[in-house]
């Protein structure tokens, strides 16, 4: 019974006040670029998600039927359900709409591994904006999120490209429609899986060999003359992307970029630029994934509206600022300790307590039979600024006696002036 469903975490108070140290930053993140939090239930009606392309989070929904007969899932994902609020509001809503949120998702993978089946996924989407100067705005947000925790630029890349590429590829070939973000959805498989199985996959989609060559050598490429070499110059992928790097430039935050026609990303709703942050080191899973999705509001029966987002876990964020040495020994918060000397003082302890929890200060106040011994060791270990003493003659002139942990100073202290 001191287990918890496999796959979930525990949050001991240590464990959340990390937690909480990284939300915050997210938090500040957003509202610094003008983005307001909005939330979702964990639960929606399966079919939210019910799409054809193979995609991994598809495959891996953790969905089951309700009392009443209904099929329902944990989400896998938020944006679903942000395109639910904002089809539900379409229309009265003013746009651009940016929005973040900081979702718990679950996935159910068939395979049985010590993997996770939860997660918290900072959310970071804007509506209503065509341009790329949405999507730079959204690089914005990431890199002043990594700045905010001592990541540099010569910790982490944030590789771009757009679906524009491979579009503009496959309909050289003739693969367009149905197709395309299927075989997207299989090209973002490449570096997972053995070639010969993405070939036959590729294959099922109309795929010949030739074609599947002309896709790889195109993704191979890293900068945009290349690119403008291999689509053309009045290719609108190089110009989306050309104007992008533009932007980041007078954002400031060009070094953090890099071209990287490789990037597909495996959600099948993605149009346009889409990019992830990798660690230069090579050595964890992307920190965080995102991109354009202009026709996902069709795909769920409804008016199509520009929109661009990314999606970023907690747990590979944790791993890198781990191996940076950037993971904070964060204290209780907690900032009096108070204690009585003797029983006869509790009451007073208690009063005292008040007093100071009213002025606003964080109180731990000692609730059985302790020595001072005790009440300063455990002030030292949770942090506490200060140890607030309730002692008989001091009480009986009105004052506690105050010992100041930084300097070890101490005073004596009108109950009054509390
Ligand atoms: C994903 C989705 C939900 C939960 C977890 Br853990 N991971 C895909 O990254």
């Amino acid at each position: 019974m001191a287990q918890g469903v496999r796959g979930t975490r525990d949050f001991y108070p240590e464990d959340m006040r990390l937690r909480n140290w990284l939300f915050d930053r997210f938090r500040s993140a957003a509202r610094e670029h003008g983005f307001e939090e909005y939330d979702a239930p964990v639960l929606e009606h399966e079919d939210l998600y019910t799409r054809k392309q193979g995609e991994e989070i598809t495959q891996q929904l953790y969905g089951f039927e309700d009392k009443g007969g209904r099929r329902v899932a944990l989400r896998p994902e938020m944006t679903p359900s942000l395109a639910r609020m904002v089809m539900a509001r379409a229309g009265a809503l003013p746009t651009p709409i940016k929005w973040f949120s900081i979702p718990q998702c679950w996935r159910y993978e068939r395979t049985q591994r010590g993997r996770g089946r939860e997660h918290y996924q900072w959310n970071v989407d804007i509506w209503g904006a065509d341009g790329v100067e949405a999507d730079a705005e959204l690089l914005s947000v990431l890199v002043s999120f990594f700045r905010s925790v001592g990541l540099t630029s010569d910790d982490l890349s944030i590789r771009v490209s757009s679906r524009k590429v491979l579009e503009e590829v496959l309909g050289s070939i003739g693969v367009t429609g149905e197709a395309f973000p299927a075989v997207c959805v299989i090209v973002d498989k490449m570096d997972k899986l053995p070639q010969d199985a993405i070939a036959a996959q590729l294959s099922e989609q109309g795929l010949g060999e030739d074609d599947i060559s002309s896709v790889t050598s195109v993704l191979g490429l890293s900068d945009i003359s290349q690119l403008s070499s291999a689509l053309g110059s009045d290719s609108p992928a190089v110009s989306e992307l050309t104007e992008l790097f533009q932007l980041a430039s007078a954002y400031g935050i060009e070094e953090w970029l890099s071209l990287d026609a490789s990037v597909v990303r495996g959600l099948a709703y993605y149009t346009g630029p889409v990019f992830e942050a990798h660690d230069r080191a090579g050595e964890l899973r992307a920190v965080c994934g995102g991109g354009r999705y202009d026709r996902l509001l069709s795909t769920l029966g409804g008016k199509d509206m520009p929109a661009t987002g990314f999606g970023f876990g907690d747990m590979v964020i944790m791993e890198l600022l781990a191996d940076k040495g950037l993971v904070p020994d964060l204290p209780s918060g907690n900032e009096d300790v108070v204690m009585s000397l003797g029983e006869d003082l509790r009451h007073a302890a208690m009063s005292v307590a008040s007093k100071l929890r009213e002025s606003g200060r964080s109180v731990d106040l000692v609730l059985d039979d302790k020595r001072m011994k005790w009440a300063f060791k455990h002030a030292d270990r949770t942090g506490a600024q200060r140890l607030v003493m309730v002692m008989p003659d001091e009480w009986s002139s009105g004052n506690v006696r105050i010992k100041d942990l930084d300097t070890g100073e101490e005073s004596d202290v009108a109950f009054d002036d509390l």
